[in-house]
């Protein structure tokens, strides 16, 4: 149990025990224990009693709660962060990644120091099979009731029953774009991978600059659907011919870069990003906001594109287990997450928050795709060790060259 004392009899101690390392204070307790009375020394000895009783108490007590999350960047409006510390008084320390992979990394090597992580769901799968998560205690989620059925039919996929996660947000992997760039160049709008991988097309954008996602996992599906082949293939031969496909773009691409794309489709800096789709979509309002003439679409190409889920979930090793899923279960309230899906334009899997969604954002079929676009997205599973070893190799060559 944790006692909560009031500030002021924490200060009366602090303020004692700095008396007591005055030297003068010293001086006068040493005089007291050599030549005080006996009455003297017991008022002495209750005082220091006294003083060891609040260093006791104060420590338990001022300990502050906290919760550690590690969280996607531009993935929150920060105020749910102090809105949650407000109404718990945990505080959150809060600390972003922009790769599936260096998350992965942390999560193996373990002792983290988080207590809630957000992988994508293909990550999630294998992460859960290496033991790297604790089941949650559903007694503390009461707010699950919440969630929507078809999303979490798809995220039980990766995660049966949801031992382990909730559903964040999802979303989809395509094309960000310079509307007028483009079609200053290329002549049209972009409607399909195409431009990405015909180097002839990519070619002519080089010179309003490229940024290609950091995610292996996403840029060879990609690629294989480009090439009419399974986007979820694990076979050696097609990620050979993904990779070489991957390679021939290498020389009209800036950046392999999984968040700056944000900012750089925003300033102009560069005019296409194979990104995330609610980034693209902050690019587009951070361009509208600077009001420099920037305008930004989003393409998901029309032979298909991946839909993703990222989701929460407590390391085994996590040290605020209590404050984790007291963290879980307020993301869930309805008011919250759709608050975080207005912010950063991504769908989430809380059917209650539904309502709360701005127009804006359930009427975007980029956002929540209708039939149709949703005809178009494709899944992918986890790597098992060998694939994930020939798909890393590739990817290293890819951006290296070698
Ligand atoms: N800025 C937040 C981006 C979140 C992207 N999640 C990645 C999903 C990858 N499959």
């Amino acid at each position: 149990m944790r006692l909560v004392y009031p500030a002021s009899i924490l200060f009366a101690y602090r303020d004692l025990a700095a008396l007591k390392f005055e030297p003068r204070w010293r001086q006068v307790i040493a005089v007291i224990k050599t030549k005080g009375s006996a009455e003297m020394k017991s008022v002495l000895k209750s005082l220091a009693l006294c003083a060891a009783t609040f260093a006791l108490v104060g420590t338990s007590g001022a300990q502050e709660r906290v919760v550690n999350v590690y969280n996607w960047s531009d993935y929150i409006d920060e105020s749910i962060l102090a809105d949650f510390t407000k109404e718990t008084g945990i505080k959150v320390v809060y600390d972003v990644f922009d790769s599936n992979e260096i998350l992965e990394t942390k999560l193996l090597a373990g002792g983290t120091g988080y207590d809630v992580v957000v992988p994508s769901g293909v990550f999630l799968a294998r992460q859960i099979q290496a033991g790297v998560f604790q089941p949650l205690d559903k007694s503390k989620l009461p707010n699950s009731v919440n969630m929507w059925d078809s999303v979490l039919d798809r995220t039980a996929t990766y995660d049966p029953g949801h031992k382990y996660s909730i559903n964040y947000m999802w979303g989809t992997t395509g094309i960000g774009y310079n509307t007028k760039a483009v079609k200053e160049r290329l002549g049209e709008e972009i409607s399909s991978w195409d431009v990405i991988f015909d180097p002839e097309k990519l070619a002519k954008l080089k010179d309003c600059g490229v940024h290609v996602l950091d995610a292996p996992a996403e840029l060879i599906p990609a690629a294989l659907n480009h090439l009419g082949k399974n986007p979820d293939s694990k076979d050696k031969d097609d990620i050979a011919a993904a990779e070489a496909l991957l390679e021939k773009i290498r020389p009209n691409v800036q950046k392999f870069h999984s968040s700056e794309y944000i900012n750089a489709l925003a300033n102009g800096d560069i005019c296409v990003a194979v990104g995330w789709s609610g980034d693209v979509f902050q690019a587009r309002d951070r361009a509208a906001e600077a009001k420099a003439g920037v305008e930004i679409g989003y393409a998901i190409p029309k032979k298909g594109a991946l839909m993703w889920f990222d989701q929460m979930a407590i390391p085994a090793d996590a040290k605020n287990v209590e404050e984790a899923h007291i963290f879980l279960n307020y993301i869930m309230k309805p008011e919250v997450i759709a608050k975080a899906s207005n912010y950063v334009f991504y769908a989430n899997g809380n059917k209650a928050s539904q309502p709360l969604l701005d127009k804006e954002v359930t009427g975007d079929p980029a956002i929540y795709p209708d039939a149709a676009t949703l005809e178009k997205l494709y899944i992918t599973t986890p790597y098992d060790a060998r694939t994930q070893r020939v798909v890393t190799r590739a990817w290293t060559k890819v951006k290296t060259g070698q």
